[in-house]
Order: C-alpha cells, then sequence, then structure tokens
C-alpha cells in the first residue's frame, strides 16, 4: 500500500517497523497520518509473518503533536459530530502484537500520548516528552490526562500539564514513563534487538502477556488477579507451552509454532 505520511518496512522479515514521516512539520499528527498509521499498523497484526512492530519517528522528532495548523479552525460542533480523535487515533489499541515506541527528539502532546499508547517506549538520550496543550488553550486529548499519571503518578502529571514543562529522557526514565534510554544513534539497533527477542518467543503467549498486563489498568486487583491466572491456565492447551518446557529441561533451544 502507498502512503504518504508514514513510511513502512519489515526488518529480518519479523519486526514491522513504521515511521512517521512528515518532517517539515516534525512529525505533527494530522487525519491522513493517524488514518495511515492505523492502517498500517492493521496490516502487520493480521501478518502472521510479523511477531512486533515499532513506531518511530525522525531523530528531530517522534511527534510535536497534533496538527496545529489542522486544529486552529474546528469549531466544537466539528470535533463532535466528526468524532474527532476517536475516529482514527485508537487504532493502536487495538493491536494485539506488541508495539514498542523508540522515541527519539520531541514526543509532545498528541506526540507523547501516542508513544504512551505503545506497549513501551526506548527513547534516545535526545528525547523530550511534554503535554504543552495548555499553552495553546486546550488540554490533553488523547489520553494525556490519563495515561500520564498511570505512567509517573499525579504530581509528575499534573506539573507536565499545568506548566507544560518538557521532561528529559533522563527524568522520563527514571519517572517510569519509558522503559530504557539509549543513545540516539543506537535507537533503531537498541529497539529492534529488543523486538526480535519478543520474536523469538511463543507468539500466543506473547499475545497473552500484552492482554493481561494491559488488563491490569481496567480492572481491580483481585479481577485482574483471577484473569491472569485463567489466562496462564489457559496457556497448558498450547504446544509452545510443552516445547518451552521440554526445551528448558532438555537444554536446548525451544521451537516455537503459535500453535
Ligand atoms: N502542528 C503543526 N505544525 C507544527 C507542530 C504542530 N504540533 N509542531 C511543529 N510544527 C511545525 C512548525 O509550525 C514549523 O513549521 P514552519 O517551518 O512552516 O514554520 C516546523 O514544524 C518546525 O517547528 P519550529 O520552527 O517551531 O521548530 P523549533 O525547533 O523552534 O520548536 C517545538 C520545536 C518546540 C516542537 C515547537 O515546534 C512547538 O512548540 N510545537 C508545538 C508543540 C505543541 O504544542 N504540541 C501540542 C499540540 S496540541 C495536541 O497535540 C493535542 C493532542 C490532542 C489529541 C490529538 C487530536 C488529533
Amino acid at each position: 500500500m502507498a502512503y504518504e505520511t508514514i513510511e513502512v518496512r519489515t526488518e529480518a522479515e519479523k519486526v514491522g517497523v513504521i515511521t512517521l514521516n512528515r518532517p517539515k512539520q516534525l512529525n505533527a499528527l494530522n487525519d491522513q497520518l493517524m488514518t495511515e498509521l492505523g492502517q498500517a499498523l492493521r496490516a502487520f497484526d493480521a501478518d502472521d509473518s510479523i511477531g512486533c512492530i515499532i513506531v518511530t519517528g525522525s531523530e528531530r522528532a517522534f511527534a510535536a503533536g497534533a496538527d496545529i495548523a489542522a486544529m486552529a479552525k474546528y469549531s466544537f460542533q466539528d470535533v463532535y459530530k466528526g468524532d474527532f480523535i476517536t475516529r482514527n487515533w485508537e487504532t493502536i489499541r487495538s493491536i494485539r502484537k506488541p508495539v514498542i515506541g523508540a522515541v527519539a527528539g520531541f514526543a509532545l502532546g498528541g506526540g507523547c500520548e501516542l508513544a504512551m499508547m505503545c506497549d513501551f517506549i526506548i527513547a534516545a538520550d535526545n528525547a523530550k516528552f511534554g503535554q504543552p496543550e495548555i499553552k495553546i488553550g486546550v488540554i490533553p486529548g488523547a489520553g494525556g490526562t490519563q495515561r500520564l499519571p498511570r505512567a509517573i503518578g499525579k504530581s509528575k502529571a499534573m506539573d507536565m500539564a499545568l506548566t507544560a514543562r518538557m521532561m528529559d529522557a533522563t527524568e522520563a526514565e527514571r519517572s517510569g514513563l519509558v522503559s530504557r534510554v539509549v543513545p540516539l544513534d543506537k535507537l533503531m539497533e537498541e529497539t529492534l534487538a529488543a523486538a526480535l527477542v519478543i520474536c523469538s518467543f511463543s507468539p500466543i503467549a506473547v499475545m497473552a502477556a500484552k492482554e493481561t498486563v494491559n488488563r491490569s489498568f481496567e480492572s481491580s486487583l483481585s479481577d485482574g488477579l483471577m484473569y491472569e491466572r485463567r489466562v496462564f491456565h489457559a496457556l497448558f492447551a498450547t504446544q509452545d507451552q510443552k516445547e518451552g518446557m521440554d526445551a528448558f529441561l532438555n537444554k536446548r533451544t525451544p521451537n516455537f509454532t503459535a500453535q
């Protein structure tokens, strides 16, 4: 499929890589980009040869937010009737394979929110995260007020949403927003290495692990624990569980088949 605002490629025939590509606008997220991103994510999710997906931007910007030029003239009627955001921003939530955000440069506003929709974030040492919407008379609208406090706690989330200050990569890692910080020139190499580790495991177990961790954000502890237990039990019905445990006991590399 021909895309105009993203680039799509496959690495090692197993990892789908989606690069946001509106360099002149620092990858500002407009309707076309979010629609194309959703299409590319869905295509990789449906492709049995793909085990993990990476979403990334440029060295200067992962994404500097929603496209302010596109939004500036919208009325309430436009955004409400057009279901602005929900209609094409949430596709990533329905992707069942792991999605890693590889973030360099600015991840601001909707860009920070998109990064937080990924399953985890690997940041380059030049990454800067922020929710500066307050500076342009609005608030985060794609999950920033909800995912940020869950990721870094109320005080820091309030600080970012109310003062619009940016958080650098070191602080983002210390706060739990990102899982690792790597040198800028190693960002893709390290993220790809992480993706290939994930690809080496049972795709069924990987999918189940993602689903179960995500469940923790939607349920009470006891409901979440029960859900985890049942999924854990269910994995004993898979061939991959037999294979994984047998390979461990016989000191050999497992050959997972997604069965
Ligand atoms: N939208 C549109 N264009 C942008 C955006 C953006 N968010 N960010 C940068 N650009 C454009 C600039 O207008 C500029 O274009 P031009 O060269 O034609 O003037 C070009 O990118 C380069 O930007 P700068 O010259 O400003 O570069 P600097 O290095 O000086 O500054 C910054 C970089 C700090 C990133 C600065 O560009 C900036 O502050 N950008 C805006 C950041 C922002 O406010 N983001 C939040 C937007 S609101 C939002 O995301 C709401 C999300 C709600 C849900 C999403 C719904 C769709």
